[in-house]
């Protein structure tokens, strides 16, 4: 393993000094470095990848500094369109460093939505035409590393690429960590909503941690996993997914069970919720203030008026929420109203340390889910 301080300070070193990206599991010790050990003005936690890398864009045409990116591999996707037509070396030939969290590394064991992503990064890279080693856990391997990662820059105005295994870094606990002063974890607050909601209803909860304790609060109530569909991958989207599944159910209440960080990297998203506006939409945002789900690093969730924002692009009704009394009243409440609606819980950061993982595959979460709504899946 590698110490998140020595790669820092070889990055530092190199006067690679501007950090962006979304946070990742693998990244989690060099994430929570950079954030305890960088100005604020020279980290900035994206909204996503790609927004990442036109933050990186900005800060070398005012700097002629080179950039860091961090993202999972999973965010490759999200950062496609700016790595090939803003930075790349036949448009603007902007120099980049990018580490990259390997989830899914093949052989290595880990969730359904990994696998391909993982078996693909490296050959992606080299569609890409981006340069990249495997990060060395050996000190003097991977100062060589970056003697060729910042040649490989300086004299072809590139990106190149770190790819980063599980373990690589050894652990490093953020200490600049600003937990909301909230009564409520996630758990419960999901809890409250499943227990109050109507047997027809249909569950679309997001990535991360909400849908492990969906599944998890489902199993300690003896309620099937049939009526809900799992977003293990594809953060940011479950509230599309929930739309069209609300208007084209009209007769069920469908809840979105989104966080904060995934409605922030997809926040267009909401507009097309507010214009589309279907009765029987439940946006329920779990709002914690971070990305929790893989360690806790901050989002501007609560620096943001994130009901305000829906209101303004068409929810009907919005509340916000902090304790479980509350939230107790709202449900209860909003089995009398109709009309798109968000309810913002803001609960406390963490999760039980004996949290399972879904046991059914996405497949068969899918086809139950189709069966339940009465489609035949397949
Ligand atoms: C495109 C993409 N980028 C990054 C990740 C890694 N990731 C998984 S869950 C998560 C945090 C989600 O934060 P939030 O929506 O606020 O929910 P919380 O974990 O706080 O419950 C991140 C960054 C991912 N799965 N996909």
């Amino acid at each position: 393993m590698i110490e998140a301080e020595v790669f820092y300070n070889l990055l530092i070193e190199n006067n690679i000094d501007f950090f962006t990206g979304v946070p990742d599991s693998l990244l989690k010790s060099f994430c929570a470095y950079i954030t305890d050990n960088t100005v604020s003005d020279n980290h900035i936690i994206s909204a996503n990848e790609g927004s990442a890398v036109g933050l990186a864009a900005g800060y070398y045409l005012a700097t002629g500094k080179t950039p860091l990116v961090y993202m999972q591999n999973s965010g490759e996707g999200n950062a496609i369109n700016p790595l090939l037509s803003l930075i790349d070396p036949e448009v603007y030939q902007i120099p980049l460093v990018l580490v990259i969290g390997w989830r899914g590394e093949p052989g290595v064991k880990d969730e359904p939505q990994h696998k391909k992503q993982g078996r693909i990064t490296c050959s992606f890279l080299d569609t890409m035409e981006i340069p990249y080693v495997i990060m060395s856990t050996n000190e003097t391997e991977l100062k060589k590393q970056m003697q060729i990662c910042c040649k490989t820059i300086k004299e072809q105005k590139i990106p190149f690429a770190f790819v980063v295994r599980k373990d690589t870094f050894a652990p490093y606990v953020l200490q600049n960590n600003q937990a909301i002063q909230a009564s409520m974890s996630r758990e419960e607050a999901i809890e409250c909503v499943i227990l109050s909601a109507d047997d027809s209803a249909v569950f679309v909860s997001t990535t991360g941690m909400a849908s492990r304790e969906l599944y998890e609060l489902r199993e300690k109530h003896a309620m099937g996993h049939n009526q809900d569909f799992l977003t293990v991958g594809s953060m940011g989207h479950a509230s599309q997914i929930a739309l069209t599944i609300a208007l084209n159910c009209p007769e069920r209440t469908v809840y979105c069970i989104d966080g904060d960080g995934a409605t922030i990297m997809q926040m267009g998203g909401l507009a097309t919720i507010g214009v589309r506006a279907p009765d029987n939409y439940r946006h329920i945002l779990i709002n914690n203030g971070a990305h929790d789900s893989v360690g806790g690093q901050p989002t501007v969730g609560l620096e943001i008026d994130l009901p305000g924002i829906a209101k303004a692009v068409g929810y009907k009704n919005i509340f916000s929420v902090q304790t479980k009394e509350s939230l107790i009243d709202v449900l209860k409440k909003m089995k009398n109203i109709t009309g798109t609606t968000m309810i913002e819980i803001k609960t406390r950061k963490g999760a039980r340390k004996d949290l399972g993982r879904p046991k059914s595959t996405p497949v068969e979460n899918k086809n139950a889910l189709m069966e339940f709504i009465g489609i035949k899946g397949n």
